[in-house]
């Protein structure tokens, strides 16, 4: 009997049964925790607009139905998402129509209202394309362990080609989004002087800085500077 278990174990392990399903999602193997809601279906098939920048085996397949207007889908993942490698997502995505709006949501597992979400619209129809999502504001100090996906929010689906949907590769990549130099620049605190280049960089901060003080505490003379500045020939 332990020879058994331990041989079913075995191959289980070897056909990837006990893969665990993470980002990135590229439905090529593992089994998916997939949980469809208010006419949204979500099934992984076979590619079947294999080309351009997918050419992939497994591609997941949302159908939106007649149900909600938020119809949609989602995956639970084995882990919580790990943003400190990248805060941007990208997602394949093959659309009969432009200017569809394709929502991309995370969830805390057991919290709904711990969620953070981007919508971008698609741009091409009937031919792969990648889209972006700017996840910089998200607080990544919580926990979020479901991937969540609406396509036209707000507009109900019928079932059809118009509301079939092909969506492959979900990953985290670190982009620069310039969130986190928005987020900084008002610290110039921060600018260290690990590089000669930084050093002049800083050199060059406290100079303006103490300019605009001096222009402050003597603002009659630095006045009467500029203006005779300006107008002598
Ligand atoms: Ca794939």
């Amino acid at each position: 009997m332990k020879h058994f278990t331990l041989l079913v174990l075995i191959l289980l392990t070897s056909f990837g049964l006990t893969h665990a399903v993470d980002l990135p999602l590229d439905f090529e193997s593992g089994t998916y925790d997939i949980t469809d809601f208010d006419g949204g279906v979500l099934t992984i098939i076979d590619n079947p607009q294999s080309g351009g920048i997918n050419t992939s085996t497994k591609v997941g397949q949302m159908v939106k139905n007649e149900g909600e207007t938020w119809g949609g889908s989602y995956i639970t993942l084995d882990n919580p998402i790990d943003f400190s490698n990248g805060k941007t997502f990208k997602m394949k995505i093959y659309s009969p129509r432009v200017d569809v709006k394709v929502l991309l949501k995370v969830e805390n597992l057991d919290d709904s209202g711990t969620a953070f979400e981007k919508e971008v619209s698609t741009t091409v129809a009937n031919e792969w394309e990648e889209l972006t999502f700017d996840y910089g504001f998200i607080d990544d100090t919580k926990s979020y362990q479901k991937v969540v996906l609406i396509f036209d929010n707000g507009t109900a689906g019928d079932g059809s080609a118009n509301f079939t949907f092909l969506i492959d590769d979900i990953r985290l990549v670190d982009e620069n989004s310039g969130l986190e130099d928005l987020r900084n620049s008002n610290n110039l605190g921060s600018v260290s002087a690990s590089s000669s280049e930084d050093y002049l960089k800083r050199n060059e901060i406290a100079v303006a800085f103490k300019s605009s003080l001096s222009l402050v505490g003597n603002r009659s003379i630095g006045f009467d500077v500029s203006m005779s500045t300006r107008t002598v020939p």
